[in-house]
């Protein structure tokens, strides 16, 4: 279960340069009435990209500090990156002691050689060592860095990169070398010379013709520069390990198929051979690290914040690990991540990226370092979808909430796959282009360049399901297996409701805390017999163990609603509407709990719209059960 913060929109990229920077993206987004709930730093913030330390110059404790607290008093989180790597300093230069190595290396909470020196290899800061999650002080380390790093600058939740665990040379590079130690890595970084990013989506040449016809020349010449520095290599990759001795155990090289460098799985990663305090080899447990600094790093969180649900996203993950935290899909090109991660985005993918992923449970931009910027705000069009997207996410966010709660209780799933939900129609399985965000709504978006509308199926029809279309309210006439084509302009994303179902709503407000705290809306979609029911589950949002809930049960049927509470949970936010989709004829009369409803009440073309309602749910709308009928 998640804090319901995280819910909300967030912002990240690599390459923000200081704090007064950060902050003028929280504010462009609230100029822009962008809701923005949690701003991201990358390794940027840290002083030469060493865990638990901020640049003195361009990130410095106090200016953070009175940040934050303007950033939490507008009820918005802030999360930065952590790395597995942590940096270790040269033994000769005294000036360069770094505290989270000295405290660990008197911990032995560090990956070692088979020989027992300690294994040292390269990321970000220079010459590393790595957490050694078998080590019985590895948690107690970890977390004490965390928590002093958090009294410095009071973040929300954590972000875990390079878990693989990465390291950018091969094996213990760093042995006998540590005064040499390398002040960069051996590839350029996006935006140096030689690794300038000219990358664009697919179509930018047709929509920005004259910056993609220069783009595309500066990429060919720097190719060509890069191509006459080092000619291309003719060597090709074995497959198979050159150097197997029978019968001797080569962790490096195994005498199987592996497709990676060179055959060597010490490369872009922390050499098999590495080895654990209790004498476990790396290779045997490598695939675990991912999961055993999230499990870390959730146990710290947990020390920060008492009682409450880490946060926290990860690179690499395992089987359970959604236990501790949430995943995210690493370095991804423009054309798979909200507005792209490597490469530039344009205003056409970026406009189609923030409607699409306001419909995912985790809805993050980020961006590669160097790259142009891509916030929601830096297009018109793409600001006004993304309002118009994230007005719809935030209204159900009780809706999605509470697949959370079922998921985190009984496994069930938030996004589905429509096979998953409609597993009697094989034809669905090949359905990659649409999914249901839980059993009730259908997103079936644009996902081609240059193209104004999207094609869909709608599940279930032969069997009368009933669909209704979320922007008109009104029921989507199609045969069953019917690929519609369905008219989706920029900025238009096709959303539908499945009749049946009952969908839980507040205010779409700025922040989740102020939606949280707005009234209550009922979007009834009948099905094609009148009926419908639902759930909505309340809490206080951010306990691990609540210590009040409340499920409310809807049921609709036979020209009727009804609510029914159970729990203990106060919610004092009146109930505003109940719009009822599928109502056949005009309704004479409309009741709650038996008093007439004579203001507010109109009928449109199959849908009952109730407003107003306040006033006779001022308690608070599940503070008893009701009964609205209409015939
Ligand atoms: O080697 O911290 O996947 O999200 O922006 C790149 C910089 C290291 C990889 C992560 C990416 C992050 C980047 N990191």
């Amino acid at each position: 279960m998640q804090q319901y913060f995280t819910f909300g929109f967030h912002q990240c990229r690599w390459g923000y340069k200081n704090w007064s920077e950060v902050e003028a993206v929280v504010n462009n987004y609230r100029a822009f009435n962008i809701p923005l709930e949690n701003m991201w730093t990358d390794i940027d913030y840290m002083f030469q990209y060493r865990d638990f330390t901020n640049d003195p110059n361009t990130f410095p404790y106090p200016e953070g500090q009175a940040f934050l607290e303007r950033l939490h008093a507008n009820g918005q989180h802030y999360i930065p990156i952590v790395d597995s790597a942590i940096y270790i300093p040269n033994p000769n230069n005294a000036s360069d002691a770094y505290a989270p190595y000295n405290d660990g290396n008197s911990s032995g909470v560090f990956l070692k050689n088979p020989d027992g020196s300690q294994y040292i290899g390269e990321v970000w800061p220079g010459y590393t060592v790595f957490p050694d999650w078998h080590a019985t002080n590895s948690v107690a380390w970890w977390t004490r860095n965390m928590q002093s790093h958090h009294n410095n600058v009071p973040w929300d939740g954590i972000w875990i990169d390079m878990s693989e665990v990465s390291s950018f040379c091969v094996g213990s590079c760093g042995t006998g070398n540590l005064s040499l130690n390398p002040v960069h890595p051996s590839f350029g970084l996006p935006g140096e010379p030689g690794s300038i990013v000219y990358g664009y989506p697919e179509g930018f040449n047709l929509t920005n013709a004259t910056e993609a016809a220069t783009a595309t020349s500066l990429a060919a010449l720097q190719a060509s520069s890069a191509a006459a520095a080092s000619p291309p290599s003719t060597a090709t990759t074995p497959y198979f390990s050159s150097s197997v001795i029978p019968g001797v155990r080569n962790v490096n090289q195994p005498p199987y198929v592996i497709n990676n460098v060179n055959g060597d799985l010490a490369v872009h990663a922390v050499s098999p051979n590495a080895t654990h305090a209790d004498g476990v080899e790396e290779y045997d447990v490598h695939s675990l690290f991912g999961h055993q600094i999230l499990n870390a790093t959730y146990q710290a969180l947990l020390e920060i914040f008492p009682g409450k649900r880490p946060f926290i996203i990860g690179r690499s993950t395992f089987a359970g690990t959604g236990k501790w935290a949430g995943h995210w899909g690493g370095d991804n090109t423009s054309c798979v991540d909200t507005c792209g991660f490597n490469g530039n985005s344009d205003e056409e993918l970026c406009n189609r990226w923030m409607q699409l992923s306001a419909f995912f449970p985790f809805y993050r931009n980020h961006n590669v370092l160097s790259a142009n910027s891509q916030e929601a705000y830096v297009w018109a069009s793409v600001a006004e979808a993304s309002r118009t997207a994230m007005a719809i996410r935030y209204s159900l966010l009780p809706y999605m909430y509470t697949l959370f709660y079922y998921a985190s209780t009984t496994g069930s799933t938030v996004m589905r796959a429509l096979a998953w939900e409609f597993s009697n129609d094989p034809t669905l399985a090949a359905i990659d282009n649409q999914f249901l965000l839980g059993p009730a709504i259908l997103v079936t978006p644009v996902l081609g360049q240059g193209l104004t509308s999207a094609q869909g199926v709608f599940p279930g029809i032969a069997q009368g399901e009933v669909w209704y279309d979320w922007y008109t309210q009104q029921a989507v006439v199609a045969q069953p297996g019917e690929n519609v084509t369905i008219p989706a302009p920029l900025g238009h994303i096709p959303v539908y409701i499945r009749g049946g179902y009952v969908l839980p709503q507040q205010e779409p407000l700025y922040t989740t805390a102020e939606s949280r705290n707005s009234s209550w809306s009922l979007l009834v979609a009948l099905s094609k017999d009148g009926a419908a029911s639902g759930q909505v589950y309340v809490d206080d949002g951010a306990s691990l163990v609540p210590s009040a809930t409340l499920l409310v049960d809807f049921t609709a049927g036979n020209g009727s609603l009804w609510a029914s509470a159970r729990g203990t949970y106060e919610d004092t936010n009146p109930l505003a509407n109940v719009t009822i989709m599928g109502v056949a004829a005009k309704p004479s009369t409309v009741t709650l709990n038996g008093q007439t409803v004579s203001n507010g009440v109109s009928y449109n073309g199959s849908v009952l719209s109730v407003k107003g309602l306040e006033a006779a749910t001022s308690k608070g709308a599940w503070a008893q059960d009701w009964v609205l009928s209409w015939e």
